[in-house]
């Protein structure tokens, strides 16, 4: 059985562990601390520590780089899911950087702020310090204090794709592929904490998300 090696709220869990759910396969999921990262080590022989990473038998697949898609591609491949349709490579490749980069940038952030809400006390340490190692000292508060931008900002990065969903039901066409799976990852992270919902003025996406939800691969086939 396929193994998910994840915590809850982040937003590339997500990703595949909808996937995972689109294909109505059987799967585990092992929630490490989000601070602990030694399974992952030792699963992948030391060669990676980020999550999330999926155990398969003996195959153990994690990403080469930021902007790899090796799990969902893994997974594709072996589920035959048509995520990674030749025609959109191209066109793929460029939506899930923007996805990646610019909607996560204010997504991970807002959630960041109820972090305390999110992380268990005894991670809570580890967390904060990773943060502002990497963000720099009072990074959270400060995302605290600029929330409306973030949350502004969000709004008119979705835009594009509100405007794609008044057209089609899916980001591509007319089934989900990769990057709609990419794009709800990181909407499910921004409202992992309870205190958000989608911008009001985005219907189109609010409806797309509704069936992302609970889409499945069956809903497609022949
Ligand atoms: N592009 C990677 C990004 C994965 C990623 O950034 N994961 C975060 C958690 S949400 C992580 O583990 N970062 C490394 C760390 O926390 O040390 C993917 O799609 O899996």
């Amino acid at each position: 059985m396929i193994e998910l090696i994840q915590f809850p709220w982040s937003p590339f869990c997500i990703v595949q562990r909808r996937i995972l759910e689109f294909a109505g396969v059987r799967f585990k999921i092992t929630n490490i601390p989000s601070q602990d990262r030694s399974l992952v080590w030792k699963l992948t022989k030391q060669r990676y520590y980020g999550v999330p990473i999926i155990k398969d038998g003996r195959n153990v697949v994690f990403e080469i780089n930021e902007d790899s898609q090796v799990i969902a591609k893994y997974l594709d491949e072996e589920l035959e899911l048509g995520l990674f349709p030749s025609q959109w490579r191209g066109v793929q490749s460029v939506l899930w950087r923007f996805i990646e980069n610019e909607i996560e940038g204010s997504t991970f952030r807002l959630n960041d702020i109820y972090w305390k809400e999110n992380v268990p006390a005894p991670e809570q340490l580890d967390f904060l310090r990773f943060k502002e190692r990497k963000f720099g000292r009072g990074c959270i508060d400060q995302w605290c204090k600029e929330q409306k931008f973030w949350l502004k900002q969000l709004e008119e990065r979705l835009i594009p794709f509100e405007i794609i969903l008044t057209h089609q039901p899916h980001l591509l066409d007319d089934r989900p592929r990769f990057v709609d799976f990419d794009l709800f990852g990181m909407l499910e992270n921004f409202l992992y904490s309870g205190h958000y919902q989608l911008p009001k003025r985005h219907k189109q996406i609010q409806e797309w998300h509704r069936r992302m939800q609970t889409v499945k691969h069956t809903d497609f086939s022949a």
